[in-house]
């Protein structure tokens, strides 16, 4: 039997829309390049826009030393695609800006994570929101404030 229209979007979508909050960062090449393609790509994400941008911040590398300074920005995007649908969009879009995973917290062209929904919480081996570094990355607790002031 075919499945139903409702079973298919089920896999895919959450029955009502939230925000989550996505930090954008580069540290190699064009680094503005990088996030105004990002926060394009992001814009046409299925079920997805973009609510606000906040101020993009030059910050010091966390991280394996001798890497080049980050820019770092964050969206508030209204959502319903499930957390995990969101993660594999949000790494496609890595993908396809030459990001590769090799050296954990080394220098990268994009890096696109969710730090935090407004009502969900999210404990899987693939994916934990609020992001574990929140707490100890003060330009992202800036950036978070700035986006829920305006929204
Ligand atoms: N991301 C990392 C590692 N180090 N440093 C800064 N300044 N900004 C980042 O976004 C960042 C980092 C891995 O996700
Ligand atoms: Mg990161
Ligand atoms: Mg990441």
């Amino acid at each position: 039997m075919p499945k139903s229209r409702s079973s298919v979007a089920a896999a895919n979508d959450r029955d009502r829309s939230e925000i989550a909050y996505v930090a954008l960062g580069s540290n190699l090449g064009d680094r503005d390049g990088y996030l105004s393609r990002a926060r394009e790509r992001i814009g046409r994400i299925p079920k997805t826009r973009i609510v606000a941008e906040s101020s993009i911040a030059e910050t010091l590398p966390i991280g394996p030393a001798g890497q080049p300074m980050y820019l770092n920005q964050m969206l508030a995007i209204e959502t319903s695609l499930d957390p995990h649908r969101l993660l594999q969009e949000l790494q496609s879009i890595e993908r396809d800006e030459g990001r590769t995973r090799s050296v954990r917290w080394g220098p990268r062209t994009l890096d696109l994570d969710i730090v935090a929904f407004d009502h969900t919480q999210v404990h899987s081996p693939t994916l934990v929101v609020p992001h574990p570094e929140l707490r100890n990355r003060d330009f992202w607790l800036r950036q978070l404030e700035e986006l829920r002031g305006v929204k």
